[in-house]
């Protein structure tokens, strides 16, 4: 029987309890584990928080950079009230790898440390008893799991992951787990497609429940003030809604959907969700959000703080939120990986643009990504012969984020990668398989990219016109020509974007990557690369040069914020590209963003052509 995996929420009939807090939690470097039986209870555990990263928690080295199995584990209690239920322990994310006992008994397992699974545990649970939780976490980096890398062995024989992209190897159980019951015969899923005449939405929706027979689906949508503003039978329907409010950026509108399955009378399942009403499309080089041209102005952003490292932390999420609507952004990519559901959540709030990222990132054989990303060695990545069980895994990753965030406004285009080695040859037949996945599951047909490394550049590009727009991932001016030779930098960034145009004419540009490592606080002039002067006149040649091209329909600039990386020599304790410091407050460049941002048209861009 299959088990709902939407975002729990509770209704009249749906039950929910949060399990964040301490939980108890193990290295498991030996492999102990499942010999010695440790789900039937941690022998020495220590304690950890839930969610979170437990690398920053840590003072010493071996366990910050710690890679291979760890265990979490949690005593917890189930109503009897429950009893007739059907019972799940959803994992939010556990990254990257997760497998879930129930009082010693295998529950279920998951693989792809961003998106959220449930485990059916109605059967093997005492209720008003306690029962004992354990779940196996590996974050070890593979070649054919995304994201991708390679795992080391050391001379003293531990572990220490090698991934194939710049940021630091963050895992553990980085979000909310949630215990959740419902009704034995309740609702899967749903599915929102939207067209708008005039003042009117006409609503498609089509519901799942885990049976077929024997009951009656009702649809109702609520304004924000409660007030009904449509409803419809059947398990699929349209629904019309006139004067109709839109969700817009900046000014989100967010309607209270109700579906409900009914037997006789009895509603045996209710699921609830906000949800904003808007359309999103490419029309030439134009974005259309409800019809209407619109700019893109953001940031490439990661979902990390400070000791929580990927752990989901809503304060930092709602600073976020307030600094990108000070800064006058309108949009940003969750690279390298889907951020949390209370991410999406609030970006629908909040009317904010989401460039959604599935985890296929490092799809180049290279350990200093960001650099060899700039410099161009072939790794010939998709002639690997685990390339067809990555790409297996990388479907299946896209099937579930498309699954988990298809009726969000917010999201109004799907990243299926970011710099894969598109100058392999044999990216084409693997970028053709994705893009044909992701366009069949999506009922909302959402603009589909990859992002482009440095050198994919027109003539060697195997896979741009797969896109339905272009996301460039460009550093002239920082990886090549950077400092006094940032003239040399404008040319060459121009000559490449005039080839650009004889290759793909039609369609819109976004550049979803520029930037300059910037420590903040040092201010030097004239500039020197690294200081606070320099990033400013590199985003200032960026944007002239943007500002010159009619097919670019937008700049989400890297990165919101400093993050944490894996160490090396051309990283000061992480990327330090970000606009904003890991603490969150501005670097001079916020300030230039804010005025350039706020000062942009509505419809920039369009309106010139
Ligand atoms: N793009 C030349 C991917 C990001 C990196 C960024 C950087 C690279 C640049 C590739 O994950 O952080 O190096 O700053």
């Amino acid at each position: 029987m299959s088990f709902s995996n939407l975002y729990p929420v509770t209704t009249s009939v749906r039950r929910l309890s949060d399990l964040s807090g301490l939980w108890n939690f193990k290295f498991d470097p030996d492999g102990l584990g499942k010999k010695e039986k440790w789900t039937q209870g941690l022998p020495s555990p220590m304690t950890m928080p839930v969610p979170a990263s437990f690398a920053d928690i840590f003072t010493d080295k071996k366990s910050r950079e710690y890679t291979g199995d760890f265990w979490y584990e949690k005593e917890i209690y189930i109503p009897g009230e429950w009893r007739d239920m059907e019972v799940g322990l959803r994992f939010e994310g556990a990254a990257h790898r997760a497998t879930v006992y129930v009082n010693g008994t295998k529950a279920g397992s998951h693989e792809g440390g961003f998106l959220p699974f449930t485990v059916i545990i109605s059967k093997s649970v005492a209720f008003d008893a306690p029962n004992l939780i354990s779940v196996q976490v590996n974050n070890e980096l593979r070649e054919d799991c995304l994201p991708v890398g390679r795992t080391a062995e050391l001379a003293d024989g531990s572990k220490m992951a090698k991934g194939y992209f710049d940021f630091f190897n963050y895992s553990g159980l980085i979000r909310p787990v949630k215990l959740v019951a419902l009704p034995k015969k309740h609702i899967t899923d749903y599915s929102l497609t939207y067209s708008l005449i005039d003042k009117c939405a006409e609503v498609n929706y089509s519901v799942t429940a885990n049976h077929k027979n024997g009951f009656r689906v009702s649809a109702a949508i609520y304004d924000e003030s409660g007030n009904l503003s449509g409803e419809a039978e059947g398990k699929e329907g349209s629904i019309y809604i006139s004067n109709v409010r839109l969700w817009e950026v900046h000014n989100a509108y967010l309607y209270k959907f109700v579906f409900k399955i009914i037997d006789g009378e009895t509603v045996i399942d209710e699921y609830t969700d906000q949800i904003g009403i808007r359309t999103f499309e490419i029309d030439g080089h134009d974005f259309l959000l409800n019809g209407k041209p619109i700019y893109m102005k953001g940031f490439g952003k990661h979902e990390e703080s400070e000791s929580s490292g990927r752990g989901l932390n809503p304060s930092v999420l709602k600073r976020d939120f307030e600094l990108m609507k000070w800064i006058g952004a309108n949009s940003f990519r969750t690279a390298h990986y889907p951020h949390s559901e209370e991410t999406l959540r609030l970006a629908d709030r909040e009317g904010i643009m989401v460039v959604d990222e599935v985890a296929a990132v490092g799809l180049m054989a290279s350990t200093l990504n960001f650099f060899d990303a700039s410099q161009g060695p072939q790794t010939r990545f998709f002639q690997k012969e685990t390339t067809a069980k990555l790409l297996e895994r990388h479907l299946q990753q896209l099937k579930e984020l498309i699954l988990r965030d298809k009726n969000r406004a917010c999201v109004v285009a799907w990243c299926v990668a970011n710099e894969p080695e598109t100058t392999d040859d044999e990216s084409r037949p693997y970028f053709e398989t994705v893009f044909a996945k992701a366009r069949a599951l999506d009922p909302q047909h959402r603009p589909l990219t990859f992002t482009s490394l440095m050198t994919a550049t027109p003539d060697k590009c195997k896979c741009a016109d797969l896109c339905d727009f272009i996301s460039l991932n460009r550093y002239y001016g920082w990886y090549v020509f950077g400092g006094n030779e940032i003239t040399a930098a404008e040319n060459i960034f121009r000559q490449e974007l005039a080839g650009w145009t004889g290759r793909i004419p039609d369609k819109p540009f976004v550049f979803s990557e520029y930037g300059a490592d910037t420590a903040s606080g040092i201010h030097k002039l004239p500039s020197v690369m690294w200081s606070e002067e320099y990033q400013t006149e590199y985003l200032n040649m960026c944007h002239r040069v943007f500002d010159s091209l009619p097919f670019v329909r937008g700049e989400q600039v890297w990165a919101f914020a400093d993050f944490q990386t894996g160490e090396g020599i051309m990283r000061v304790d992480g990327n330090k590209k970000g606009i904003f410091t890991r603490s969150r407050q501005p670097k001079a460049a916020a300030h230039l963003l804010k005025e350039r941002w706020e000062g942009l048209p509505l419809r920039f861009k369009s309106e010139e052509e």
